[in-house]
């Protein structure tokens, strides 16, 4: 299936205002791709498909990741629209025909992120909450600029936000979530003192 067609398929699959994020978060993953230097046309795809599974009612999404033998963790279990991420990189292989394994991992991790993820999976997770249309989550203005020059200290903003908003509303939290958090802080932390040696290298 090609980019088009795919779009067509989406359209009738998705409400309206999640098709027009969807576009929203194609073109804003395909920019970040051209900002870090990754392919341009699997940040296309990625973006396209990331919530081709989200308009499906939450106890179908259960049934289907059960019938297909989807692992279900406890927090999806509390929260299936989280399920969305990796019933939607299924379908992106089954019924949309992508066999890319970055593109395919890249949906996967969404919504919760993961440890050690590639430069194509934080280009979707960002591109997922900077898009366009988006306008609840905080500070998002300077979380769009950072996101063109830094991408692990843009994941950090991000899921530190996202984190706060969950626990003020009381929502089940993934431990991938948490666990994402940790790796970021963990790794910027690495980067400053890395800056820090070679400034005094200097001095
Ligand atoms: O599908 P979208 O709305 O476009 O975006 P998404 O797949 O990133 O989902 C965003 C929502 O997911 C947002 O409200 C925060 C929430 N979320 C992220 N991590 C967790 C989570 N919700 C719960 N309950 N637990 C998590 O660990
Ligand atoms: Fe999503
Ligand atoms: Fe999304």
């Amino acid at each position: 299936m090609n980019r088009l067609e795919m779009e067509k398929m989406l359209k009738k699959v998705l409400d309206k205002e999640r098709f027009t994020h969807t576009l929203g978060v194609m073109y804003t993953a395909a920019s970040l791709a051209m900002a870090h230097g990754v392919d341009m046309e699997k940040a296309l795809y990625a973006g396209l498909l990331h919530d081709c599974a989200k308009c499906i009612p939450n106890d179908r999404k259960l049934e289907l990741c059960i019938k297909n033998n989807i692992e279900v963790s406890r927090a999806e279990q509390k929260s299936p629209f989280l399920l969305h991420a990796k019933l939607g990189a299924y379908f992106a292989k089954e019924k949309y025909g992508v066999d890319d394994p970055e593109i395919l991992h890249a949906i996967r991790v969404h919504t919760t992120g993961a440890p050690n993820m590639s430069t194509m999976d934080k280009l979707l997770y960002i591109a997922d909450y900077i898009e366009p249309n988006r306008d609840k989550a905080p500070n998002l203005p300077r979380v769009r600029a950072l996101a063109f020059r830094d991408l692990d200290e843009t994941m950090l903003v991000i899921l530190e936000d996202t984190l706060a908003y969950l626990k003020e509303s009381q929502e089940e939290i993934d431990p991938l979530t948490e666990k994402t958090y940790e790796y970021f802080k963990k790794c910027i932390g690495h980067e400053r003192e890395e800056d820090e040696e070679d400034e005094l290298k200097w001095l």
